[in-house]
């Protein structure tokens, strides 16, 4: 039973504990082996060839391919309703290699305004210096589409929703303005999940992740997923993973991504419905001067939110009226809720982006590119909501 034929018949949470696996294939063994192997031998000389040219599908190398990943691989593509999939030490490994694949000197990358710390250092002060033009534009107004019309860049480049600030992205129209201008389009999709949102089905070329986060979801193993058509992921694995990046996943790593992924469904069920109630008692709080979430009535892309995701998520975006100075009071006196980066945890995380994850932005460009200095992140993890509530209540500063 491969991926696609589940992928006919099944919900996403059978496929994220059954795509691509059968026991029969392994002695009936309910949980898959792990191949924990560097390399793979070859039966002749001949047999070697012809894995090396393609004409015989086979393992070489784990950097370019392996039974453990392949399988996580596969259910990846399940879930994403893609045709393939590929795994990645991590959610930088995944867009590293992905954008060394697909674009050369003298392209242009139109970006999203607003994206994670690190994927806005590898474009403007890593790609930008082989020659790569980055161009930010507001991707969340007809404005963009034009921009995308008139440039025809290579590659559009977006998160939905975003880190940190919660802004949605319109995957349909970017993904169609991008395939008229003859551009790809790239979507990080790893706060939505593919429990809440399907960009290739909405038109995405390529969707990437940090696996590190809800698909592992339980902050103990880094990783990274790129999912496309089949051509595209062959390109991406035979060049940008292979000869560039060598940023493979460890068999180790893609069976805890797979145990998480058996429960990813479930998981986003009450990360969502957890969030929802904290930004909802944050909402109502004086101290509080605004939350991002997309499940509150007065989200600014309310209508979006509701088209293109499933469930609002796990994470919430906001400000006390105190400005960053309220902010670090709060964080400092929280007890339960642990003062890190990262996301997607069944512990709740809290964040200053400013200060840490989107620290590689210099305060003009955060300004311009809408990352507010007393911005809180808070991703919202699977422990009693009433406890999250407590916590933040006994920290919050006085009125
Ligand atoms: C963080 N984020 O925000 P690896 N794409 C998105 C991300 O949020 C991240 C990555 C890619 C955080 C890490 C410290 C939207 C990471 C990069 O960390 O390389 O797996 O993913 O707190």
């Amino acid at each position: 039973m491969d991926g696609s034929n589940l992928k006919l018949q099944h919900g996403r949470a059978t496929r994220a504990i059954h795509a691509g696996y059968e026991p029969a294939d392994a002695d009936g063994a309910i949980s898959p082996p792990v191949h924990f192997s560097s390399s793979f031998s070859f039966a002749s000389a001949a047999d070697a060839r012809d894995a090396f040219t393609g004409d015989r599908p086979a393992h070489i190398y784990t950097r370019i391919s392996n039974p453990t990943l392949d399988l996580l691989e596969r259910r990846m593509a399940s879930l994403e309703d893609a045709e393939a999939a590929l795994a990645f030490a991590s959610g930088m490994g995944a867009i590293t290699s992905t954008l060394w694949s697909l674009v050369q000197p003298g392209d242009e990358i139109v970006t999203d305004l607003t994206l994670y710390g690190s994927t806005f250092a590898f474009l403007h002060h890593g790609l930008a210096r082989f020659g790569v033009t980055i161009s930010p534009t507001d991707l969340s107004v007809q404005k963009g589409l034009d921009v995308i019309a008139a440039r025809r860049p290579r590659l559009v480049y977006f998160e939905s929703p975003a880190n940190p600030n919660m802004r949605l992205v319109d995957i349909t129209a970017v993904s169609a303005a991008a395939r008229e201008a003859g551009a790809l389009s790239v979507v990080d999709s790893t706060y939505a999940t593919p429990c809440l949102t399907r960009p290739i089905t909405l038109g995405a070329d390529v969707v990437l992740h940090s696996a590190t986060k809800y698909l592992c979801g339980h902050g103990d193993a880094l990783g990274g997923i790129a999912a496309g058509r089949r051509e595209l992921i062959d390109t991406i694995r035979m060049t940008g993973l292979k000869d560039m990046t060598g940023a493979a996943m460890a068999p180790f790593n893609a069976m805890m991504i797979l145990r998480g992924l058996k429960t990813l469904d479930l998981r986003m069920e009450r990360h969502s419905a957890n969030a929802e109630i904290v930004a909802r008692w944050l909402s109502h709080h004086p101290v509080v001067a605004a939350v991002a979430f997309p499940g509150l009535g007065d989200f600014p892309q309310r209508a979006l939110a509701e088209r293109q995701m499933d469930r609002p998520g796990g994470m919430i975006a906001f400000e006390l009226t105190g400005g960053l100075d309220a902010g670090s009071a709060l964080m400092d006196r929280l007890m339960l809720i642990r003062r890190a980066v990262s996301l997607g945890d069944t512990d709740s995380l809290i964040q200053h982006p400013a200060s840490m994850t989107h620290s590689t932005y210099t305060p003009e460009e955060r300004a311009r590119f809408g990352i507010g200095e007393g911005l809180i992140r808070l991703s919202v993890g699977l422990e009693d909501p009433a406890d999250i509530i407590a916590d933040l209540e006994q920290a919050m500063p006085a009125i």
